[in-house]
């Protein structure tokens, strides 16, 4: 059977071009929503017992092994099908090509699950900071499986600073992955929540400042994300490279390449690491002053 379209019309994305993100409303539909929450369901019960963090789950700090709190599953792509299966489907490559060019890498995957009444904050950060490459057609794919309202933590963009500086994402000489909020004031105060349905998917520019707050409502936001680059951007830093065969395994759509595409970006990398930098949260905790309250 076909699938429904979701082809992104001109206008959407003269808006990605434009803003640095665009919300696609919709995409999945209910059965292929159950089929990522049951993986979730599926992952999440091996948190039991647990006591720190491994290679795939990263804990909330009020998790214990009876109780568990799990605030990141990293890589879900490599622990179950259904997530390696999502971002080489027609209706999300429909939506990659005509902003990243025939030939897709993926680089990672994570899903942040921000549980209702204390679901981690996210400080302003630029996924750039974290992976620069030598071009900067370079997205991020979110996956929303729940709605996103306003008090359930969704995520916040600043339109338009895709185009804009690089800030620095360090603190004391260490790279800490967030922004000193004090530093983007402006920024901060016209950031636009992303609010739509289960179901619909955001795309985000690797240049566009964002961030999110801790979920204090009684409802979950779970949201699955895809790091996606044209073929021809090569990781200057934080590419996940393994040997070129496991590079080349991540290409969702049309041909690898040996020829980067070199392009005027502005970069900062991302050295020296703190000493626990296994995640955004935890470099972020090294930051100075943190934007976003956190649930005790
Ligand atoms: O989960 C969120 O709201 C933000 C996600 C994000 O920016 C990240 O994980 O890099």
């Amino acid at each position: 059977m076909q699938h429904p379209t979701t082809r992104l019309t001109p206008e959407q994305v003269d808006h990605y071009r434009a803003e640095g993100y665009l919300v696609v409303h919709d995409v999945l539909d209910a059965a292929e929503l159950a089929t990522l929450r049951d993986a979730v369901d599926t992952l999440l019960a091996g948190a039991r017992g647990l006591a720190t963090h491994t290679e795939l789950y990263d804990l909330e700090d009020s998790h214990t092994p009876e109780a568990p709190r799990v605030r990141r599953l990293k890589m879900p792509h490599k622990a179950h099908p259904a997530f390696d299966s999502l971002i080489r489907s027609p209706k999300v490559l429909e939506l990659l090509t005509p902003l990243l060019g025939p030939s897709v890498r993926m680089q990672t995957s994570k899903l942040n699950l921000k549980s209702a009444g204390y679901g981690a904050p996210v400080e302003w950060h630029q996924d750039w900071a974290f992976y620069p490459h030598t071009n900067d057609d370079v997205l991020a794919v979110g996956v929303l499986l729940d709605d996103f309202v306003p008090d359930n933590g969704p995520m916040m963009v600043v339109p338009g600073t895709h185009r804009g500086a690089i800030h620095s994402h360090h603190h004391d000489g260490v790279f800490v992955g967030a922004i000193e909020p004090s530093g983007i004031a402006a920024e901060i105060g016209r950031a636009v929540p992303l609010l739509a349905r289960a179901g619909s998917i955001t795309l985000h520019h690797a240049r566009l400042i964002h961030g999110s707050a801790t979920n204090t409502s009684g409802r979950p936001r779970n949201f699955l994300l895809y790091e996606a680059m044209a073929a021809d951007a090569w990781p200057l830093a934080g590419g996940h490279w393994g040997d070129l065969a496991q590079f080349d395994a991540r290409m969702v759509c049309g041909e690898p390449t040996l020829q980067p595409r070199m392009t005027a970006v502005p970069v900062r990398m991302p050295f020296p690491k703190p000493p626990e930098a296994a995640s955004l949260y935890q470099s972020q905790k090294y930051m100075g002053t943190r934007f976003f309250e956190v649930a005790r």
